[in-house]
């Protein structure tokens, strides 16, 4: 089914023909303007050379094109239905896939639906002000870019409270407008979205390590038996593709410019050339990466064993696993902490399965790292950056309330304190990296901490005006 753009909210869901659902959300679109307006990107443009997306298929499916930002077309826009899906896991293992919610799961399928949407808007409020530190026209187009994702991420999930959970989820859908990131008195849900993403080096690292956690999750919504989930679910995953090139590409070219610097210089501290250190950077991965495992849940969840069970939530690649897609007997293995020291545990596999998702999270995450080490080896140094040990500053789960270092040992709370400011970035870490941020708006030049990107967007050059101020 191809995108209707005449709709004022362009869709492939045949809003058109369901007129109280079209008029709810229609009455949503303002709020969610209003919204985009006081917490969207704080740095007023002209316009903004950004992709749409034209149709869900797997070829040419976006548009590129100068748009002003409050006039980018947020809509709805599930992938292609397939009439012969079965669920392929939990107790309804082999039926035909939910078209809509069970009464019995009701519940548990819209707050998983209401923590997904909590955390898009969460990610443009964080980002809001970058803008105004954009190292190039690039990387201030890729900022925008994210952000309108994001907001039409936020538009996925509200499409779904709204068509399938009636009163209780319009209600929802309206609170996802109101908590906002960082607030006192109404934070968003989960931790890592309540966190500062005050520079651009934060700003790469959470789209490396905290979209990704997005990618993980998204991956396993996408096998759930309710079926409008799995759909809408998957065309994110689609959009979410640049959100990791984003990151990824950012910190290398962070690092390339590090290495550089050492370089040219023959010294480690390139504070005094305007770069970034490489142990700044290792404190910048260290704690991203934490606060994004935590945002897999606990190591055992009886939450997490209960959608599979019912077929709500799904393992990573699940039709590619061999086993029998129920658990009922499977053992997994997960860490934890005995006599204060690191163990292992042998689990119903069931109850382990946010480990599994973080074991398929932190595979993929190396090869980030794998990569940052090659460029600093193009340049005759390292390999030196790291991933830290799972249990490594961790606030949910197992380690919580314990101190890890990052070579994995256990530590007592004064031996934490005292070399917590080698592994996390300190208040002169941040401040150093803040007084870097100074904006570059003119087209083809860069900012001095960050090597400029090897290719544009959609063709263009680097030089070209993403960005119209
Ligand atoms: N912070 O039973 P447990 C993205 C709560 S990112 C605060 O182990 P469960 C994006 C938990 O809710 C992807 N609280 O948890 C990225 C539970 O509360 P209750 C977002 C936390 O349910 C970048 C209690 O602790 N999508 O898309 O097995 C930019 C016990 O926990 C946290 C999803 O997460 C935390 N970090 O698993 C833009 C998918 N962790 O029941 C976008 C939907 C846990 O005691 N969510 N708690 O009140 C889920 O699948 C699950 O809710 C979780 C937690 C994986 C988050
Ligand atoms: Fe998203
Ligand atoms: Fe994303």
């Amino acid at each position: 089914m191809g995108i209707d753009y005449t709709e004022r909210i362009p869709n492939n869901v045949d809003l058109a023909e369901d007129r109280r659902l079209k008029r709810a959300l229609e009455s949503w679109q303002p709020r969610f303007l209003q919204w985009w307006a006081e917490m969207g990107p704080a740095l007023p443009t002209q316009d903004v050379y950004l992709r749409t997306a034209v149709a869900v298929g797997r070829e040419g499916w976006a548009h590129f094109d100068h748009v002003p930002l409050p006039e980018y077309r947020w809509g709805i826009f599930l992938a292609e239905r397939d009439a012969d899906r079965r669920i392929a896991f939990g107790q309804h293992k082999g039926q035909p896939v939910w078209q809509q919610v069970p009464g019995e799961y009701r519940a548990d399928l819209q707050r998983l639906i209401v923590i997904q949407g909590d955390t898009e808007p969460a990610s443009v409020e964080q980002q809001r002000r970058l803008g105004l530190s954009a190292p190039s026209l690039y990387d201030l187009r890729n900022l925008f870019q994210v952000n309108v994702e994001e907001g039409r991420h936020l538009w996925a999930m509200v499409y779904l409270l709204h068509a399938y959970f009636g009163r209780s989820g319009r209600d929802e859908a309206e609170a996802l407008l109101l908590r906002n990131s960082g607030s006192e008195d109404s934070p968003r849900i989960l931790g890592a979205f309540n966190e500062e993403t005050p520079d651009w080096l934060s700003f790469f690292m959470f789209t490396y390590f905290t979209d990704r956690d997005g990618k993980y999750q998204l991956g396993t919504l996408k096998e759930s038996a309710f079926d409008p989930l799995g759909r809408t679910c998957e065309f994110m995953l689609k959009e979410e593709a640049h959100h990791m090139f984003v990151g990824t590409t950012g910190v290398d070219r962070v690092v390339e410019r590090t290495a550089q610097l050492m370089r040219e210089h023959d010294d480690d501290d390139v504070r005094k050339y305007g770069g970034i250190p490489l142990n700044v950077i290792q404190k910048y991965i260290n704690f991203h990466y934490s606060v994004s495992l935590d945002l897999f849940g606990g190591e055992t969840s009886t939450n997490v064993a209960n959608y599979y069970t019912a077929g709500l939530k799904g393992r990573w690649q699940e039709e590619r696993r061999k086993d029998d897609h129920l658990l009922t007997e499977a053992v997994a293995v997960v860490p934890r902490i005995e006599d204060g020291r690191l163990a292992e545990a042998r689990l119903p596999a069931l109850t382990a399965l946010n480990a599994d998702l973080r074991g398929e999270y932190v595979a993929d995450c190396v090869t980030g790292v794998n990569r940052w080490n090659r460029i600093l080896g193009s340049h005759g140094l390292g390999p030196v950056l790291h991933l830290p040990h799972v249990g490594f500053n961790r606030k949910v789960g197992t380690f919580a309330g314990h101190h890890v270092s990052p070579d994995g040992r256990v530590l007592a709370q004064h031996e934490w304190e005292a070399a917590a400011g080698r592994w996390l970035p300190t208040a002169e870490d941040k401040t150093h990296v803040l007084s870097l941020m100074r904006p570059v708006y003119e087209p083809g030049k860069i900012a001095a901490w960050v090597a400029p990107p090897r290719s544009g967007i959609d063709g263009r050059p680097f030089d070209y005006e993403y960005v119209h101020l």
